[in-house]
């Protein structure tokens, strides 16, 4: 059916006649590109800037992906399936131009119809800003199931705030840090989006509530303050079957409907000031990972997040159907850690107010449709709302708590009579704070780590009572990460390679990829496998000497630890083995060491003032490493500028290898770990997280592990910590580094880096770094000896590329639609 001319100039239909945008031809797409540019920028291509061609090549592939969607919006009104709503306040989507591209099945068709104009790809791809609404694992996590959920032609969307500053711009001056605003938005809209301003929402904060009594008890909001919610859908492009999810991105603004004078708090004498200060709700993204903060405004965030979104669910779902009573039949809700937890609460609200249920019904219905996961296990990062402030912002929600409160405690009495001890801790309030865990625990019929070992934790220690409460509530489902973006996409060569020895059935299904093991004994597939990833190198190490003008040799070792900094991430364990490497090199310069270049990249949160120094310690690190001649090169230090998803898709197939060291018990899963191991990189790590899994799947023999177990580690904790200046007296190796921060080894005053020393030392090294260090260094060194022998080395590498399938996230996916979500379409088995 497919028909066209080479000359249509038809610029908006360039799909008109095809069915399926794979069957776009070469000339058909040149021309498209040329008439379209044309049309939008009313000048010829030889004046253009890439700016403008990346744009009009995204308008392009927006105009392909417009008609899938409408297309998927009328399927799904047919077939009336069960959807998923994943709400979070992070979506870390990265770029989206070349993995629509690539999920449409044209990016080759595109290239080439470029190439034909004298353009490269590639460049145009460059332009795109990312979008960086997310700090890290959390919100990467979530931008990886959307492109899960689309691939598997599920209905199921993300839930999200539009923030006009996504995560901040990373400039290192000095070795130091600096936080710069992630200007996004630049050209003021972004080219995915599709603003929908007709389903707009009211949201309210402050005000009282008046319970009216005579006849049913009625709750009445007053005197609130009234902002807007406009969505913003981002479409979720599906892996060619033409099927458009959506992520919906809401935004702030005044209700410029009413009078603004009139509202509550509202100024008549500064009307632009005040316009400005409701928009500027979701002006910002937190940049706190994995530690919470308590600011009201991050708060209202939150309820602006859930409100809008179940608003909106609600009222779609009644669009279509009667009767209320259904929703759990029809709309699964998942929380993302226990940020959008006010979803239980609102929803409450919206049945009770709003479609007249009583409190059991609504409770059965909002438990059936909620599930919730937990991603980590560190004390700083659960949140615990002051009772007051949400009394204060949220009235009626307030009230609802304390009824879901109530009634919890009751239920636990029952069960645990005079047992106050349990009951306190299992409350959703105590101490006059909200503990928005329990409330997602309360409000959910299910709950799940990210990892097994995660779970376990979760399990045995830290909701051990919820778990002999309600041992059915919970599961794991251990994260993945879309092998789309971070093989097909990022790494073509290697997929290529990998289709040209098994095939493309990986592709649909990723645990294919276990065809490759038979492999291991075939030179010229690994050797296969070593070009793919010198090349991949070749490509880093051009990006570092012109952006760093640092020299590396691409025959070392590239060894990277890139993720945000945290204490518990143990960067400065890496640095740790660096400078002990670095001292032996240097008392010994004939030392037959292999060459290596280790590579970090990472945010620090603002306000984390030992994360920061770490950055300044890895940075004088590096220059005083890189500059020294004496050893010859063998050693290298870098730390990459503004880490983010288009670095990451950068560094990790240039990587040989993997640092996964965190405290064993600390990591909930990594999902860094996955995307190393499926580009073929080795890891180091301890048995933390998804590390234990991945040993399970690659074979101990292709992984170095190292340190405390989990359990070592936990026990430590029960009885206070250890003794760290054991290791420093029988460790002359660690003696000596730990002196170096203070001892004018680097050329900084000797309180530059007093706060690792002391935390060392003097407070009991909480992240057991000196404890580990000789099993690191073990490993390292262990490591480095394999590395030599490459055939072995690539053997490695294979194994884990070959094991990885399980780690994609169309297999937790399927986890979640299956076991959690309950959906009614085919999900396939694994
Ligand atoms: N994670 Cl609670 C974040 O990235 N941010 C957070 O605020 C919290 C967790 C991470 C967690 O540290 C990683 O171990 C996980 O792999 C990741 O979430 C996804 O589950």
């Amino acid at each position: 059916t497919k028909q066209h001319s080479t000359n249509n100039h038809c610029s908006g239909q360039l799909l008109a006649h095809n069915t399926k945008s794979e069957n776009i031809t070469v000339p058909e797409f040149r021309d498209a590109f040329v008439a379209k540019f044309g049309a939008v920028h009313g000048k010829t291509l030889g004046e253009a800037t890439d700016r403008e061609k990346f744009h009009v090549l995204a308008t392009l592939t927006r105009e392909i992906v417009s008609q899938n969607l409408i297309k998927t919006h009328q399927q799904r009104a047919t077939d009336d399936p069960k959807q998923v709503y994943y709400l979070s306040i992070e979506f870390l989507l990265g770029r989206l131009l070349e993995n629509n591209l690539v999920n449409l099945g044209i990016r080759d068709i595109c290239a080439e119809a470029l190439s034909q104009l004298g353009i490269e790809l590639g460049v145009l791809l460059g332009v795109e800003e990312d979008a960086g609404l997310g700090n890290g694992g959390l919100g990467r996590l979530a931008a990886c199931y959307l492109d899960s959920m689309a691939a598997m032609g599920l209905a199921g969307h993300g839930c999200g705030l539009r923030y006009r500053y996504g995560l901040f711009e990373q400039k290192i001056m000095g070795g130091y840090q600096h936080e710069y605003p992630d200007n996004w938005l630049k050209d003021r809209a972004y080219v995915w989006e599709y603003r929908r301003p007709d389903e707009k929402l009211p949201i309210r904060f402050g005000g009282t509530v008046r319970v009216q009594t005579n006849g049913k008890t009625r709750f009445i909001h007053e005197n609130y303050e009234r902002i807007i919610a406009v969505p913003y859908d981002v479409p979720i492009v599906g892996y060619k079957n033409e099927i458009v999810n959506t992520l919906r991105l809401w935004s702030a603004e005044v209700d410029v409907s009413r009078h603004i004078c009139s509202a509550p708090g509202a100024d008549c004498n500064n009307v632009i000031g005040y316009k400005h200060g409701i928009e500027s709700l979701t002006d910002l993204l937190y940049p706190d990972d994995s530690q919470y903060e308590g600011k009201l405004l991050r708060l209202k965030q939150q309820y602006f997040l859930v409100s809008a979104s179940l608003q909106s669910i609600v009222r779609s779902f009644l669009l279509h159907h009667g009767n209320v009573s259904e929703l759990p039949d029809k709309i699964a809700i998942h929380i993302n850690d226990t940020h959008p937890a006010l979803a239980v609460p609102e929803l409450m609200r919206i049945l009770i107010d709003d479609c007249d249920l009583g409190w059991e019904e609504a409770w059965d219905i909002t438990v059936r449709t909620m599930s919730y996961t937990n991603h980590t296990i560190l004390p700083e990062a659960l949140e615990k709302w002051p009772i007051d402030m949400i009394k204060r912002l949220l009235p009626r929600i307030h009230m609802i708590i304390c009824e879901i409160n109530e009634r919890t405690c009751r239920e636990l009495w029952e069960r645990y009579p005079g047992d106050w001890n349990r009951i306190r801790s299992m409350a959703v309030i105590s101490d006059g704070q909200v503990h928005m865990a329990h409330l997602a625990i309360a409000g959910s019929h299910s709950v799940n780590g990210v990892a097994e070992i995660h779970t376990e934790i979760l399990k045995k220690s830290v909701m051990n009572n919820f778990y002999t409460y309600a041992p059915g509530k919970f599961t794991n489902v251990t994260n993945g990460i879309t092998h789309r973006r971070w093989l097909l996409t990022a790494n073509p060569l290697l997929a290529n390679l990998i289709s040209d020895a098994i095939g493309s059935n990986w592709v649909e299904y990723p645990c294919e990829l276990a065809q490759l093991a038979p492999l291991v004994k075939d030179n010229s597939f690994l050797e296969g496998l070593a070009n793919v990833k010198r090349y991949n190198k070749l490509k880093l190490a051009q990006y570092i000497k012109a952006n760093y003008n640092v020299i590396v040799d691409v025959n070392s070792i590239f060894d990277s630890h890139i993720k945000r900094i945290h204490a518990y991430k143990r960067q400065c364990l890496n640095v740790m083995h660096i400078m002990d490497l670095y001292n032996r090199l240097r008392d010994n310069p004939n030392l037959d060491v292999q060459p290596r270049t280790f590579i970090f990249g990472g945010k620090a949160a603002p306000g984390y003032y030992k994360a920061k120094k770490t950055i300044k310690l890895i940075n004088t690190l590096a220059d005083k490493i890189n500059n020294d001649k004496s050893i010859n090169d063998r050693l290298k230090v870098l730390f990459l500028e503004n880490y983010n998803v288009s670095q990451a898709e950068l560094i990790i197939p240039a990587s040989d290898v993997s640092e996964q060291i965190s405290t064993a018990s600390r990591e909930a899963s990594g999902t860094g770990n996955m995307k190393f191991m499926m580009n073929g990189a080795v890891t180091i790590g301890t048995l933390d997280g998804a590390n234990i899994e991945i040993r399970n799947f690659a074979g101990a023999d292709n992984i170095f592990i190292f340190g405390l177990s989990a359990e070592e580690v936990l026990g430590y904790y029960r009885y206070g910590g250890y003794n760290p200046w054991d290791v420093y007296h029988n460790d002359s190796r660690v003696r000596t580094v730990i002196e170096q921060l203070v001892n004018g080894f680097f050329p900084v005053g000797p309180d530059e880096f007093r706060t690792h020393y002391d935390a060392f030392l003097h407070h009991g090294d909480e992240y057991f770094l000196l404890k580990d260090f000789a099993s690191y260094v073990d490993a390292q060194s262990h490591l480095a000896d394999t590395y030599q022998d490459q055939r072995r080395w690539q053997q490695m590498c294979l194994m884990n590329i070959a094991h990885s399938g399980w780690f994609s996230s169309d297999r937790t996916f399927s986890q979640y639609a299956a076991d959690i979500w309950e959906m009614d379409q085919p999900i396939p088995l694994w």
